[in-house]
């Protein structure tokens, strides 16, 4: 596209540049009925149709399942993350197991694969954005406005996450894992966190508390 505008800028310049005495003169096209209704349709006929496109690509990744099977209760805390395995009626697991980062041990996730997984997503303190970037997909993570979104993951391995909203001095530490495992390996691992005192939820105030002591019991005065 700029090729072709230089290009025809370049051509029009160098063409009817004055000549002493003969400059040719462009034709006119002003008031040119249909041609100013093509350019004015056209572009509105281009955009229509990228519009329906886009509103239907969006409204299905936003769309929730009635019942997710894997719920993960994450907060955004500075400069981390916390994650909540919600999995008190799951047969396998039986609790809720939790795992909290922090800037000095960033924190993995681990997700079973094939699996509808609805994020709740929560800050205690800041706004952050939770961002998998082979998810196609970011959403903000606001305090006092909880915000979730579903992903079924579909390819095993392990993937960076981020913080994608600048939330302060060590917003780039805000880093996690995600492992895409098989679905045992899901269990095994959060019956793990669970045996090794990791069991329960994280509420916010719990969060800030891990993270930074000092600061959290300061607020509390
Ligand atoms: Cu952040």
């Amino acid at each position: 596209m700029g090729a072709l505008v230089w290009g025809l800028i370049g051509w029009a310049v160098i063409r009817y540049r004055r000549k002493d005495g003969d400059a040719p003169a462009p034709r006119q096209t002003a008031y040119h009925l249909p041609l100013e209704l093509l350019y004015t349709l056209v572009p509105f006929l281009i955009i229509g149709v990228l519009f329906v496109y886009t509103i239907k690509a969006s409204d299905a990744m936003v769309e929730q399942e009635q019942d997710p099977d894997t719920v993960i209760n994450v907060i955004g805390q500075k400069w981390s993350w916390t994650f909540n395995y919600m999995e008190e009626d799951n047969p396998e697991i039986g609790t809720v197991a939790h795992t909290i980062g922090t800037v000095e041990s960033l924190p993995d996730l681990y997700l079973p694969i094939n699996k509808r997984v609805r994020f709740n997503l929560e800050s205690a303190d800041v706004i952050h954005s939770f961002w998998v970037p082979n998810f196609y997909f970011k959403r903000d993570v606001i305090p006092g406005h909880p915000n979730s979104f579903d992903v079924t993951p579909n390819k095993l391995g392990t993937f960076d996450g981020k913080c994608a909203e600048l939330c302060g001095e060590k917003h780039a530490m805000m880093l996690f894992k995600v492992h895409i495992v098989t679905e045992e390996e899901y269990n095994a691992k959060i019956n793990e966190l669970a045996d090794n005192g990791f069991s329960g939820e994280i509420s916010l105030e719990k969060a800030l508390e891990a993270v930074m002591p000092a600061a959290a019991s300061e607020e509390h005065k």
